[in-house]
């Protein structure tokens, strides 16, 4: 990143927001990230605005007020809360993304970040690897905006020149912030569960396979993304990565090699619908050839700090 470079980070309270946040200001320095949320700073080490992405006018202020070049646009509504109050997840994952595209667009933003997911799949993809380009029809509203915010996001490349970068995330595990509202966030909640009360009701059934990343891969993926050459980049809607692929049993069992009393049952919901409607697994080799995308953790890697890492919080 360059020496005059300000990045604004939107969502930053999140499940992604809160590492993501703390990575670039260790990268390139407290003062030149920004964090922004609708809800009160998370974090108090440096600059931090509330601001809401349905206010284009207030979004275009505090873009002007730092003079931003960069922007991690995060703020969303996720699977599970999405299913709850469909219409509002529209308004906020499309009516805000536009307004974010139209903003960067109009005041020379240099790069924005605004990552898709693994919903843009559904029930006639391929479920094993994948592939980058094939049948999505998504089922959830999220997955419709997430569809729908990828060809957004190309068409301002196209259109208006704007260099916008994406990953389509799986579901991400880490430790520092609870998930937001996912169906994936069982992956999450069972370590929780695990270290306090030795047991794990899973809402996901127990031979249901979904692709999963630990948040390091993810935090780093995205950082070496946005830091890629812009010619090197042949999508400009959102790149397929891969890193992990289990169920809950097989997640159960890496977990029990560390807390062997831990017993998983099920009781599975509305949830259990929309991770059937999802791949298993994700081909990934234009991101792995484009700009060198490789996961580092594995599932017992990931198992292993997860425990550790909750293990303190608790
Ligand atoms: P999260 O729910 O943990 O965080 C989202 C943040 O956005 C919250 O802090 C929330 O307060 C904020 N927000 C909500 N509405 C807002 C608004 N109107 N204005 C400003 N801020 C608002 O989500 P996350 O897990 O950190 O996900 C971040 C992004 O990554 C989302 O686009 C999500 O779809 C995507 N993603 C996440 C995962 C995952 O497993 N966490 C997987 C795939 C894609
Ligand atoms: C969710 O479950 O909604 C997210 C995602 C995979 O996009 N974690």
């Amino acid at each position: 990143m360059g020496t005059r470079e300000t990045v604004l980070v939107l969502g930053a309270n999140g499940q992604i927001g809160t590492e993501l946040v703390t990575a670039l200001r260790a990268k390139y320095g407290n003062e030149n990230i920004v964090a922004s949320d609708i809800r009160e700073a998370a974090q108090s080490d440096g600059p931090f605005e509330i601001l809401d992405i349905m206010n284009a006018a207030a979004a275009t202020e505090v873009i002007k007020k730092y003079n931003v070049t960069q922007i991690y646009h995060l703020a969303a509504i996720l699977s599970a809360t999405g299913e709850k109050n469909p219409r509002l997840a529209w308004q906020v994952n499309m009516d805000g993304l536009l307004n974010i595209l139209e903003a960067s667009a109009e005041l020379g933003v240099k790069k924005v970040f605004w990552p898709s997911s693994i919903a843009v799949f559904g029930k006639n993809s391929p479920k094993r690897l994948t592939p980058q380009y094939t049948i999505t029809d998504p089922d959830t509203i999220y997955g419709i905006s997430k569809l729908a915010g990828e060809r957004w996001c190309q068409y301002y490349y196209r259109t208006r020149g704007l260099d916008v970068r994406s990953i389509r995330y799986p579901g991400l595990i880490s430790y520092a912030s609870k998930p937001g509202g996912g169906t994936t966030d069982y992956a999450v909640e069972i370590f929780h569960e695990a270290l306090k009360q030795g047991k794990y009701t899973s809402f996901i059934k127990e031979s249901q396979l979904l692709p999963m990343m630990y948040m390091p891969d993810a935090i780093r993926a995205t950082i070496d993304l946005m830091e890629a050459d812009a010619d090197k980049l042949r999508i400009r809607s959102s790149y397929n990565i891969h890193s992990l692929s289990f169920s809950p049993a097989m997640i159960a069992a890496a977990i029990q090699m560390h807390l062997p009393d831990f017993t998983i049952d099920y009781a599975v919901d509305f949830r259990q619908k929309i991770a059937e409607s999802w791949p298993a697994s994700l081909e990934d080799s234009y991101a792995r050839v484009d700009w060198g995308w490789k996961p580092l953790y594995d599932l017992a890697a990931t198992v292993k700090d997860m425990l550790e890492n909750v293990g303190k919080k608790i």
